[in-house]
């Protein structure tokens, strides 16, 4: 670590005000260039402690910039991971409030419930098979708080990697059923497609998203525990939208999810 534990703090408040404020604000690395790996997570899981102390609950675990597409938008090669929290959730055809957000994008996702804790490190695809209670499909909507959405991975790690929305819809399904690595996804944006990709452009399977978290977390002397709902990492780029728009992600097997931005 390189930052002094005042600076997180004073670094978690910085960017956690910008979320709920929903105002911009520049890059932190700017200021503070020596800031290694593990300030960045330091500084989001001081962003998680905050929410939880005001009694916000923890309800998922994410990875991002997963999918080639999305490295490839975002100008970076390895992946990032985040959490959710209970009052990011909106309801399937809900509607989402642009006002709450600075420049929202969304991204279809493939997503998983776990039975059975995943400790890395040497977590891989088949512990990942085995435990998986189910797969269901959702939308993210990622809001990153700097300006212009333009980051570093240190400071889009910091600010709990753009975490801002997310929609569950369509149906869960048994893994046996499904063969992810095939499984179609088709976004839409006020009914014409804007995507469209296959599960296998997530790290070529999305389960394999969820051993790097695993193995992740094994670095920090975490697991994930059973009953995780987990997003594995947008299938295609991100896609930006606006008041008005309506979205809509079909995905083979799972069915849709919808909602409207207003
Ligand atoms: O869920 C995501 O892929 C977001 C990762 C953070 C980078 C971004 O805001 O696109
Ligand atoms: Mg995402």
């Amino acid at each position: 670590m390189k930052l002094e534990k005042a600076t997180i703090l004073k670094l978690a408040e910085y960017l956690e005000n910008a979320e709920l404020q929903a105002h911009d604000v520049t890059m932190i690395t700017g200021d503070h260039p020596d800031m290694d790996w593990d300030d960045a997570y330091s500084i989001q899981e001081e962003i998680r402690r905050r929410k939880e102390a005001r009694g916000n609950k923890t309800v998922g675990l994410k990875a991002g910039l997963t999918s080639f597409a999305k490295m490839k938008q975002m100008g970076v090669s390895v992946p990032v991971f985040g959490f959710i929290s209970d009052y990011m959730s909106v309801l399937d055809g809900g509607e989402v409030k642009t006002a709450e957000l600075i420049h929202p994008k969304v991204e279809a996702e493939i997503c998983i419930v776990t039975k059975a804790p995943l400790r890395g490190p040497g977590c891989n695809i088949a512990a990942v098979m085995a435990a998986t209670d189910f797969v269901v499909p959702a939308v993210e909507i990622i809001d990153s708080r700097y300006r212009d959405f333009k980051f570093d991975l240190k400071s889009v790690i910091a600010d709990n990697t753009s975490s801002s929305r997310f929609v569950i819809g369509g149906r869960m399904r048994n893994l046996e059923e499904l063969d992810l690595r095939t499984l179609g996804v088709v976004l839409e944006v006020n009914g014409e497609i804007v995507s469209m990709a296959t599960g296998a452009a997530v790290l070529g399977n999305p389960l394999a998203a969820v051993a790097m978290l695993a193995n992740h977390l094994g670095e920090r002397g975490q697991e994930i525990p059973a009953g995780t709902f987990i997003m594995t990492g947008g299938v295609t780029e991100a896609i930006l939208v606006k008041a008005g728009d309506n979205v809509l992600a079909r995905f083979q097997d799972l069915g849709s999810v919808s909602m409207r931005f207003v």
